[in-house]
């Protein structure tokens, strides 16, 4: 393969700068998108956070009440999924005027492949320069760039200088670019590889790239072959414009280990909630949920269950990860990571994704009335196909019925029938793995 360049664009603080978009009163401010803790929503965890709010410590995954300890001033907004999915959707259009190949990552990043667009756009730095120009231009927001021979490198050097960031690591540069970085920066490399890496004394990116790859192989396993290219900047994986997803997920490790299973029960609901937001918005449902804990000592241990349709809504989810905590035998150890995933996606149906939570049991054959619920979690019976979007005035009715107070929090319901609500539907296939090492 020949020099290539490839750039990635990763937005910054995405969420948090679309609200100081849209609000400018915010601009400036310690903005944290997630639940408020102060109105008794301490559950919930941060999606993101503007980049004033990070110099407190508040980071993405932390949980609401955390970040409200580090950061009383700032001031916590609830997601607007919609609107983040519209400029996500602007983003990826504005980059695919610069390359046919533009691989999204996630709802904010993307490659694109721009070898050979020197005649057009002129060398790196200047095709940097307007690819976040006309991002700005056409949204309103900073993104960062990183530009570089491969993929992962590109990655590492669009977070180098974030916000606002612009680097460009020459063709043949990869390795001393990576160098002195700390292993922790490797994509790929998570916090606990890190940690094993420091514990062999490997802190910087040149100690892994200078030792030989069967070391780390019998080091660390099959990851150790991996993580030497990575840091030898060895990475021929093309840009992918037609990447599906196979799987997502979503965990939480406690900062000290946890054996209060209310505040256990409140972190997987910030977690489902959170999953079902990314699902509705990548329009994905899955057939296949899993569970994972990491108790006390590292072991861990995950549970996965096979429905018979596919789902994304917050309800089923939280309904399995609750059933699945209550039912786990810590053997009284205390909780260190708790976690939720889905795979096995159904191929898109075409079936229209509203904003609302699709209801596991749509598939059964009861009509007539059925259970509205909202997402806050009050039910009323209503009329309706079950499954079906709650109509409006179902909602409005509910709203008036629930009194003034849950005003605003109302946002999506969705009928379903009566008699099966909290019930885990009919199971397909169930299984367990226990592993006593780290995954
Ligand atoms: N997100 C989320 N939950 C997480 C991580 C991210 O909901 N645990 C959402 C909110 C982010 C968006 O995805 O705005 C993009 O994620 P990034 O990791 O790119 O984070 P940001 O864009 O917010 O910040 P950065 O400037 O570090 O890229
Ligand atoms: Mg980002």
């Amino acid at each position: 393969m020949g020099i290539r360049t490839i750039v990635h664009v990763d937005m910054d603080a995405f969420y948090a700068s679309i609200e100081q978009l849209d609000a400018p009163e915010l601009r400036g401010k310690p903005v944290i998108v997630g639940a408020d803790p102060k109105s008794g929503n301490g559950r919930g965890v941060v999606s993101t956070c503007s980049y004033e709010a990070r110099k407190f410590g508040v980071r993405s995954a932390m949980p609401v009440s955390q970040a409200y300890r580090l950061c009383p001033e700032g001031i916590f907004v609830p997601g607007r999924h919609k609107r983040y999915s519209e400029l996500s959707g602007i983003v990826m259009e504005t980059l695919s005027e610069f390359s046919p190949l533009v691989e999204g990552v996630s709802i904010d990043e993307a490659f694109l492949d721009c070898t050979g667009t020197e005649g057009l756009f002129g060398p790196a730095i200047q095709l940097g320069k307007k690819i976040k120009a006309r991002v700005r231009e056409r949204t309103g927001l900073t993104a960062s760039a990183g530009i570089a021979g491969c993929k992962s490198v590109a990655k590492i050097a669009s977070d180098y200088n974030k916000p606002d960031g612009l680097t460009v690591v020459p063709p043949g540069g990869e390795k001393d670019f990576l160098a002195p970085l700390p292993v922790e920066r490797l994509w790929g490399v998570g916090p606990k590889t890190a940690a094993r890496l420091k514990q062999l004394g490997y802190n910087f990116v040149r100690d892994v790239a200078k030792t030989p790859k069967e070391d780390l192989e019998r080091l660390l396993g099959r990851w150790g072959a991996h993580i030497y290219e990575l840091a030898n900047a060895i990475d021929p994986r093309p840009v992918a414009p037609g990447w599906q997803r196979k799987s997502i997920s979503e965990e939480t490790t406690f900062e000290s280990d946890t054996d209060d299973l209310k505040f256990l029960r409140d972190v997987l609901t910030g977690i489902c909630e959170s999953l079902s937001q990314k699902m509705l918005r990548e329009n994905l449902k899955g057939r296949t949920l899993q569970f994972k804990i990491r108790l006390t000592g590292f072991e861990t241990f995950t549970r996965s269950h096979t429905l018979p349709s596919p789902v994304f809504d917050m309800h089923t989810l939280r309904e399995f990860a609750w059933d699945q905590l209550e039912r786990f035998d810590r053997k009284g150890k205390a909780v260190r990571l708790i976690g939720v995933g889905v795979t096995e996606f159904a191929e898109d149906d075409a079936e229209p994704q509203m904003d609302l939570f699709a209801s596991v049991e749509s598939n059964q054959k009861s009509k007539g009335k059925g259970v509205v619920e909202t997402s806050e979690g009050q039910t009323r019976e209503e009329k309706g196909q079950p499954g079906n979007a709650a109509p409006n005035e179902a909602v409005d009715r509910l709203i008036f019925a629930m009194g003034e107070k849950f005003k605003g929090k109302v946002k999506r319901a969705v009928i379903r029938p009566r008699g099966t609500d909290g019930r885990m539907p009919r199971l397909l296939r169930q299984s367990e793995h226990d592993d006593q090492k780290e995954t």
